[in-house]
């Protein structure tokens, strides 16, 4: 008990400390600009747009081999050796990959950059020749950012390829792209070898694995390609090194390939400037970023996101430690029990995470404090609400020795999961819930910046700042990016609404890339140069701005449904107020235009649901079965309805029925993207029968 009193005395006694002023703050100021009028914003320290925070830089390639020649002895590239794997059978029959991963073994940026040398070297020498593009279509690991790199000394435009990419996809991106040359681990060899009948333009493949399967028997499949491994092509780059070719800041860079959530993919075209202004302005944003940082690198580099982030702690002589995230930390799946996950094997500083994955931190938390129970649960909620009356504001203190008290009782064994360093993380991808960003806020101690920002604006847009404590926006514009709103009166929102100005988010500056590859229709759409030369990108996101110059996303033109007497549904707003319930894996809402009510299908959470089951004593003899009782879709409807009232959703918002369904949507079945955001259009299709019941 005694934590208690010193809990609640401490801050009586120290708490004269100022009130946090920067609620008034203005982040974001008002900007003239060109093209279509509209309410638009810039960052508040920048009056033109980032192009580069360095002298002299005008390209990715330039930016890299000056950080090499500046911090040539510090650690860059970490990878962790591979020790055993194991084959774990899992109570229902599954087999499970368990690994048992060393420590970190580390690459200097001067041994970094041989290695680069030397692949650029070997892969002209390989007969790749200027003006051929790269495919680079693998997991996001050390050799991706060597071949990355050895890509841009020699002008080579590097096609990205997401690794959980389906066949089509993959097939149609390789023709579209016409990639002569496609590097890969092993792993992605079998698949690729599988469809290598179909590929049009690829000559070579290199492998990132010196081990090859085995068993591939190219023989009878008469490949019409060499494999070459990673090591033959640095080798004999080392043995016949060439002249770089440096390219220009105008020069392609990177075509990304972005698994749309509608249709086949579309190649992003990206320029080295591109890249590098949004590398630059990240370089503002982040706080103190020296070359003290220890990065942890688990996302999909083919992500724009992890791409600029890599280029940026490399950029500042930092360490970048690679990872995935099924091994991230000691609990993870795929981490051998008694072993160290990536996070505390690295103990990294900085991080980005997707909300799905913060989500996932989230859960795992409060999960393990309900299981213990008792005094340290009591604890854990007194120091989480006192924390959390700090942050907002109306509690003196918010920095002072109660902080560090309750950081040493409680959030100190909640850091340690993440390796106990972490002092930033950077979010993107997709909204991330209020609830979550304060809980990982408070817990980790460490500021969480949301991002916003698309593959066409090379993840330009807007960012918040570390001392911003408010949840749900997205911050100001980046010091790169101009952000327009436009009036968009067909779905009712006009930048003259009050209280805030509301409209279609168009986005400007130098990070705004070339457009999509081989599509001019499409680019032509979705991409205006306006009479002062500046390029804008149409989102089709709906946002508005606060007082103080930051953004907040509220809806996207396609994903709001008119119903059949009148009222908008807009799905994303929806599902975001519905996923709190503690039933809810996943959810879509589907609302259809010829009724008068929207239905929900929900990936139900096997331990709510099963804890539900046992609680009420309802037998059942598998999931399956139970998904399909009466009483648990009342029981889990009624949690839903009780979400809604709480985010004051209206009544026609609120699903009339909903379908529960077992099994869990991954990238891997094709119904979300590899960033986990839904696939509505292939959702809809697979679960077509089902939709039509609820509606029936
Ligand atoms: C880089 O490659 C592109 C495409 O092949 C070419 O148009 C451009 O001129 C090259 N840049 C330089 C500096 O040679
Ligand atoms: C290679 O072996 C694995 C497992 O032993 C098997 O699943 C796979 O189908 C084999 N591949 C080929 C191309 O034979
Ligand atoms: C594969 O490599 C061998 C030896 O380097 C070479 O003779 C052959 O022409 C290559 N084949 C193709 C399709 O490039
Ligand atoms: C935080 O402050 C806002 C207004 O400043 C208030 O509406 C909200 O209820 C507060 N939240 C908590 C948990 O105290
Ligand atoms: C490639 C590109 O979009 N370039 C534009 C970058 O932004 C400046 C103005 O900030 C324009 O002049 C360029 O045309």
């Amino acid at each position: 008990m005694s934590a208690y009193i010193v809990g609640v005395l401490v801050p009586l006694v120290f708490t004269f400390i100022l009130r946090n002023s920067k609620k008034d703050k203005r982040r974001g100021l008002p900007v003239d600009v060109g093209g279509e009028p509209g309410y638009a914003i810039r960052n508040r320290r920048f009056t033109d747009p980032v192009t580069s925070a360095w002298e002299g830089i005008s390209t990715l390639a330039e930016l890299f081999e000056q950080a090499c020649r500046q911090h040539p002895n510090k650690r860059l590239l970490g990878t962790r050796k591979l020790i055993s794997r194991e084959t774990e059978v899992s109570v229902d029959g599954r087999s499970l990959e368990k690994l048992h991963l060393g420590e970190y073994e580390w690459l200097t940026y001067r041994k970094t950059f041989e290695a680069v040398c030397s692949f650029a070297s070997g892969l002209a020498q390989l007969g790749h020749k200027s003006g051929e593009r790269v495919a680079i279509y693998a997991d996001t690991r050390e050799e991706w950012f060597i071949a990355l790199q050895g890509c841009f000394r020699r002008n080579f435009s590097v096609v990205t390829i997401y690794s959980s990419l389906g066949e089509e996809a993959l097939c149609y991106s390789l023709n579209e792209a016409k990639a002569t040359t496609v590097i890969c681990g092993s792993k992605e060899l079998k698949k690729l070898v599988d469809i290598s009948g179909q590929l049009d333009t690829v000559e070579r493949v290199i492998c990132m694995d010196d081990e090859q399967p085995s068993n591939l028997s190219l023989v009878d499949r008469s490949l019409t390609w060499n494999i070459t491994s990673m090591a033959e092509v640095e080798k004999l780059g080392r043995e016949n090194p060439i002249e770089p070719d440096l390219p220009l800041g105008t020069d392609v860079a990177v075509i990304m390939y972005t698994s749309g959530s509608t249709g086949l993919p579309k190649g992003v075209m990206m320029t080295h400037a591109n890249v590098l202004a949004t590398v630059s302005a990240v370089m503002t944003i982040v706080p103190d970023l020296g070359s003290k940082e220890v990065y942890l690198a688990y996302l999909p580099l083919a992500h724009i996101l992890e791409l600029a982030a890599e280029n940026v702690i490399a950029a500042v002589g930092s360490a970048i430690g690679y990872g995935s995230p099924l091994t991230l930390t000691d609990t993870s799946n795929k981490i051998m029990k008694g072993t160290k996950g990536d996070a505390t094997a690295l103990s990294p500083t900085v991080m980005t995470a997707v909300p799905a994955i913060l989500d996932r931190v989230r859960d795992g938390v409060r999960k393990k404090v309900e299981v213990k129970g008792g005094l340290s649960k009591n604890l854990f909620n007194l120091a989480y609400s006192r924390r959390l009356l700090a942050i907002n504001g109306s509690w003196f203190g918010g920095w002072g020795l109660e902080k560090l008290l309750w950081d040493f009782l409680v959030f100190r064994k909640i850091r340690a999961i993440l390796g106990g360093r972490i002092r930033f993380i950077l979010s993107g991808g997709a909204p991330l819930s209020g609830d979550t960003q304060r809980f990982i806020n408070i817990c980790l101690g460490a500021p969480i910046s949301q991002g916003y920002g698309l593959t066409e604006t090379c993840a330009g847009g807007t960012f918040s700042e570390f001392d911003d404590t408010s949840v749900g926006r997205v911050g100001a514009p980046l010091p790169c990016s101009f952000i327009k709103l436009i009036d968009w009166p067909e779905g009712g929102y006009l930048t003259a609404d009050s209280p805030m100005p509301r409209g279609e988010i168009v986005i400007g500056g130098p990070n705004v890339t070339l457009g999509y590859f081989n599509n001019e229709a499409k680019t032509r759409e979705v991409y205006k140069v306006d009479e002062r030369g500046m390029r804008w990108f149409y989102t089709g996101d709906i946002g508005q701005f606060h007082a103080d110059g930051c953004l907040e996303i509220i809806d996207r033109k396609k994903d709001i449904v008119k119903l059949q007497h009148g009222e908008y549904v807009s799905l994303g707003k929806v599902e975001a107020a519905l996923s709190v319930s503690s039933y809810v894996d996943n959810i879509m809402i589907h609302a259809d235009p010829f009724h008068s009510y929207c239905v929900a299908l929900v990936v139900v959470s096997h331990p709510a649901l099963e804890e539900w089951a046992s609680n009420t004593g309802t037998p059942y003899t598998d999931f399956t079965e139970l998904c399909e009782r009466e009483d648990a879709v009342k029981e889990v409807h009624s949690s839903l309805v009780k979400a809604a009232k709480s985010a004051r959703l209206d009544k026609f918002e609120i699903p009339g029925k909903i379908k529960l369904l077992h099994d869990p949507w991954t990238p891997e079945f094709g119904l979300v993207t590899a960033a986990l955001k839904l696939k509505r259009d292939v959702i809809r299709r697979a679960f077509s029968e089902e939709l039509s019941r609820l509606y029936s």
